[in-house]
């Protein structure tokens, strides 16, 4: 299976929503880990993904170490990959469980606790959900740094449902203290 690097797309003027080949949905997830090796956590996921039926990873961002959004914790590892999948969204989200689960998330009683990994679906092709268990797009994607920039870094273009293109928004989280950490 071939990754394509976010340079080798960054020329191409396409709506980035969309799925290219006509085969099920272009969904977006974010990665978050700060548990038990974050950055071999966040790479065991990427591979993980490509057991996820009717899914394939197309691209993924860089990974970037910053501060903990909650609680005093360790610093987390953030990343963003795009998929294709044939699944429903509840049925992604449930595959995206799994994922977190054979890597040791445990759901604790704080809430933004520290965890091993973290998969939240951020969009799932143009559409809006509001169910009680599944929101998207999340409804924390416009506000945080150590998601738009790695989703920028891999779908420059793109629209958030409900808030406008991804453009617009970077502009509030232009301070963050993002580092790369994958070279
Ligand atoms: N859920 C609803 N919508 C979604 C969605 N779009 N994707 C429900 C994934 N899950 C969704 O999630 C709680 C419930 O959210 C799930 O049962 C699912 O049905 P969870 O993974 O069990 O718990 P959580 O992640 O702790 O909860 P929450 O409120 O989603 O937290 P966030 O927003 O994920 O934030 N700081 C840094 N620097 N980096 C991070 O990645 N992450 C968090 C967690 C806090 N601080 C952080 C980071
Ligand atoms: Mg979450």
């Amino acid at each position: 299976m071939i990754v394509a690097s976010p340079h080798a797309l960054a020329g191409a003027r396409v709506a980035e929503n969309a799925n290219k080949d006509g085969a099920g949905v272009r969904a977006y997830v974010g990665l978050g880990s700060n548990l038990d090796q974050p950055i071999a956590q966040i790479r065991q996921a990427f591979q993980a993904f490509e057991s996820i039926p009717q899914t394939r990873l197309i691209r993924h961002a860089g990974l970037y170490r910053n501060p903990p959004l909650g609680p005093p914790q360790p610093d987390y590892v953030n990343s963003v990959a795009a998929l294709d999948t044939g699944l429903a969204p509840h049925d992604l989200l449930a595959a995206l469980q799994a994922v977190e689960w054979s890597q040791g998330r445990v759901r604790g009683a704080l809430r933004w606790g520290p965890r091993t990994l973290d998969l939240d679906l951020l969009l799932y092709g143009e559409r809006t959900i509001d169910c009680e268990d599944l929101v998207v797009p999340h409804p924390r994607l416009h506000e945080r740094a150590f998601v738009l920039i790695p989703l920028h870094e891999i779908a420059p273009r793109i629209e958030i449902p409900g808030y406008g293109p991804l453009e617009a928004l970077l502009g509030a989280v232009a301070g963050a203290k993002l580092v790369r950490v994958d070279g």
